[in-house]
């Protein structure tokens, strides 16, 4: 066999005679392409995008051209990605005709193809105009974000703008094109395992073209480097080889063990190895537990794997890029290693993008990340004809069998939010009707999320779970008791406080999500008139693609911070402290109810979202140019293996005198409030920890010590313990709760409960100390300090950010490649007080 991938490509406009090269590489996108020979204007910068509008509505032709030297029986074309309308030609002659960018299309081209060099040209339709024409052919569909037709095609969603993202409509071959030629080939294989305490039965299930029995050797390589090796004789078509590994190191997700995989080498044999293919291989068993609670409604929506319950504490990941073939391996390694120094063990590939790069998907198995996959639908009213189906039903036959010997693959979605959708805009969903045929009503999709799709997971992939849509399950997909939910009524819906994440969570929240600025530093590259460097500049406001997020940053920002001034860096900080603050609450108030067994309320936490796709100013935890917001370092203190949380109760005594009726809500009810404390710990490792619980109460304002107590705890494992419960404190001046584990004279964890909402705090008389070091910063404090923040002038990785400091227990901060010479500033809340 031999495979040669295509390169060298060259580009022009369909109404013009001019061949430009491509960007160096073997994928293509025309908008990275124009930009890499200065055709036009940067992508990102300032508002180009809306004057580069032009460039998805024109046809594009690529070409390349590729050497068969001969010497086999059969060539093939594999497409692995075109950008979606494509005729593809070969030396001239029509060979294929493409309407979906998530199908990986194969063509026979024996007796096509020359000796000697070839050209293969591709000619991209302007994919808005065919949606159009879909559109008013079929339906006008609902939905939210980017215009009606993009549900008629199956192209990235994305492209046509989100609330984070730019319209781009791109077109290319943007994944690779190979050429290969061979006698007999090794089509396809997959490795079924199947867990039985320390052996697996292992089944290897291969596709052999051939027109007689070969060899068919697999050589399993341990992690700890001995081999195996086992050999069958195969014949044309499937077959099945059968074996069992002994003492199996199982695969765990990094925050519950050790990501062992196997590497797999299958080997097909004429009288020489004719065919050859690796793949890394992890044994693991995931199950989705959806259990009655004794004392609850609902039901329980958690993971196993290899029988262990696991919190699910992680971020939605959108596409790195507007345009993906700019993502390199090394963007992919830092984004996915960030996800791990955030303890964050869970990802969810949400369903506006693409099917991710086999980068991804390798990177996940070997770091130990779990995998939420949606399947391609997002946020609309998606067609049921049958043309329809029978392309999605090749999308999906040909993506899974691309990804299925994945072991972090851990659930499939159905889609992201169409069943909310049918909900809001009041599409036909009779729920009792399970016919699996809903192509007559006006949510024709559910055929395809409650039928096409998981029959397919069935017979490609059984053994990770199926769920038909993100959010779904109960009465409706708000559903708290049942299933997963997406919480919105913080930022979005009725703009709830997020002191009451409390209330608004879940079994499983697989969205919620709260917007923040991106540093100076990120507008500085991507807004070149630096007079528009202000919180309400006209390019300031292009950078957000938010509907209303002018008041609903106001409205957060103006409830609970007080801030220091509306220029840029006041407005900055003002927002990621206040993002941090939100999204840094819910973790802590809903990893609390992981229970233990048959308490497994609430399940797991999935922020929205870990990464942008261009410099913008919105939810993400960790802006376009992989900066860190300070919210995610709150949301890596809350989910490290073991923490602290903390809540704190208020009430007012029953006045017999009052119409509290009448009363309550209102701003004269002036009866005192009274607060109380509840303590407890978390846990996910597989062990218990023992520890010293200690509490101090101190006045904010003078920073003098209230209270104190300690207890020894012991923190159960794989569940919350609860330690302290109401905990009587002051009402006479404002206090916060500093609460940590000591284990052998080392803080194991630690936090913070602050009167809320923070505004209405003085920090007067503060005196922040700070050392440098190689290495690390040292800071310590006079007086207890909110939302500390390391600046520096480069962009060194810093281990934590935006934290609380107290007297006594001083801050020692891990910063990458820092050196003592380093300029390292600090910031606080309320530093110019
Ligand atoms: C969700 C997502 C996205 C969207 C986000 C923020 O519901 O599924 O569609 O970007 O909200 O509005």
């Amino acid at each position: 066999m031999k495979s040669v991938t295509l390169d060298n490509w060259q580009y022009k406009a369909s109404d013009s005679d001019k061949w430009s090269n491509s960007k160096p590489g073997d994928t293509c996108e025309i908008h990275p392409d124009l930009e890499f020979n200065g055709e036009i204007p940067p992508l990102f910068e300032d508002d180009n995008e809306r004057h580069l509008q032009w460039i998805g509505e024109k046809d594009w032709e690529y070409k390349s051209t590729f050497q068969n030297d001969g010497g086999f029986s059969t060539y093939q074309l594999i497409f692995e990605g075109l950008d979606t309308f494509a005729d593809v030609y070969l030396n001239g002659e029509l060979i294929l005709s493409t309407e979906s960018m998530f199908i990986e299309y194969t063509v026979d081209v024996t007796g096509k193809v020359k000796e000697g060099a070839n050209e293969l040209r591709i000619y991209f339709k302007a994919a808005i105009f065919i949606a159009r024409d879909l559109e008013k052919k079929h339906f006008k569909a609902l939905g939210f974000n980017g215009e009606s037709s993009r549900m008629q095609i199956r192209k990235a969603q994305y492209h046509y703008g989100w609330d984070w993202g730019p319209n781009y409509m791109t077109c290319g071959p943007y994944r690779p094109i190979r050429f290969i030629g061979y006698d007999y080939k090794i089509d396809d294989v997959y490795v079924k395992t199947t867990i039985k305490s320390d052996v697996v039965d292992v089944e290897v299930e291969s596709d052999i073209i051939a027109d007689k029995d070969l060899t068919f050797n697999i050589e399993v390589t341990d992690p700890d480097g001995s081999v195996e090796n086992h050999k069958a004789t195969v014949h044309k078509g499937k077959n099945s080889t059968k074996f069992t590994i002994k003492d199996a190191k199982l695969w765990f997700p990094f925050s519950h063990g050790t990501p062992y995989l196997y590497n797999f080498k299958f080997t097909l044999v004429d009288d020489k190895v004719v065919h050859e293919i690796q793949k890394k291989i992890g044994m693991r068993k995931v199950e989705l537990i959806q259990e009655t609670f004794d004392d609850q409604e609902g039901t329980s929506f958690y993971f196993k794997v290899n029988d262990v319950p696991i919190y699910s504490s992680g971020s939605n990941w959108i596409p790195g890029h507007s345009f993906q073939t700019e993502l390199t391996t090394d963007d992919y390694e830092k984004w996915l290693q960030l996800m791990v120094d955030g303890y964050q063990n869970m990802i969810r590939i949400w369903g506006g993008g693409y099917y991710e790069q086999d980068v991804f998907y390798d990177l996940c198995d070997e770091k130990g990340i779990l995998i939420w996959h949606d399947f391609m639908f997002a946020c609309g009213q998606y067609p049921g004809y049958k043309e329809f189906i029978d392309l999605v039903s090749e999308e999906v036959r040909t993506q899974l069998k691309r990804i299925r010997n994945h072991c972090s693959l851990t659930v499939f979605a159905g889609n992201n939010e169409d069943y909310q959708v049918a909900e809001q805009r009041g599409l036909t969903w009779d729920k009792d009707d399970l016919s699996g045929d809903y192509s007559k009503t006006n949510f024709p999709a559910r055929t395809i999320y409650e039928n096409t799709l998981p029959t397919l997971m069935k017979k490609y992939l059984e053994s990770v779970p199926y769920h038909p849509g993100s959010p779904w399950g109960g009465k409706e997909s708000a559903d708290p008791t049942v299933g997963d939910m997406h919480q919105w009524n913080v930022w979005h819906g009725n703009q709830e406080k997020y002191q009451d994440w409390y209330r608004l969570g879940g079994r499983f929240v697989s969205e919620f999500g709260m917007e923040a600025l991106p540093s100076r530093k990120t507008y500085e590259q991507c807004i070149t008139d630096k007079t528009e460097l202000y919180p309400q500049s006209y390019l300031v406001d292009f950078h957000n693609k938010a509907d209303g997020f002018e008041r609903r940053l106001a409205l957060y920002v103006i409830e609970n911070i007080k801030v220091e001034g509306l220029d840029f860096d006041s407005w900055i900080y003002a927002t990621q402290l206040m993002q941090s603050e939100c999204l840094g609450y819910a973790y802590r108030c809903w990893r609390r109810e992981w229970r233990g067994d048959k308490k497994r309320y609430s399940s797991g936490a999935i922020v929205w979202q870990i990464n942008d796709c261009w410099p913008v100013a919105s939810w993400a935890l960790i802006d376009f140019y992989r900066r860190p917001k300070l919210a995610y370092y709150s949301v890596k203190r809350e989910s490290k293996p073991l923490g602290v949380g903390m809540y704190r109760n208020q009430w007012k005594k029953p006045d017999p005198n009052l119409d509290v009726d009448q009363k309550e809500g209102a701003p004269f009810d002036y009866r005192e409030v009274h607060y109380n404390i509840d303590i407890w710990g978390v846990n996910s490792s597989l062990t218990d920890v023992e520890g010293e619980l200690k509490v101090d109460v101190y006045n904010v304002t003078t920073g003098e010590v209230l209270d104190s107590f300690s207890e020894n705890v012991v923190m159960k494992s794989n569940q919350t313990t609860e330690f302290v419960k109401e905990f009587k404190i002051t009402n006479k001046s404002p206090v916060v709760v500093y609460s940590r584990v000591v284990k052998d004279g080392t803080i194991i964890c630690s936090a913070a409960d602050w009167p809320q909402p923070i505004k209405y705090l003085k920090f007067p008389d503060r005196e922040v100390k700070i050392t440098v070091e190689d290495g690390q910063v040292t800071l310590s404090t006079n007086k207890p300090v909110k939302g500390v923040e390391i600046l520096l002038e480069n962009d060194n990785f810093i281990h934590d950010n935006g934290f609380d400091i107290f007297p006594g227990d001083g801050q020692v901060v891990k910063v990458n490649n820092l050196k003592k010479t380093d300029v390292v500033k600090i910031n606080y809340y309320q530093k110019g007080y």
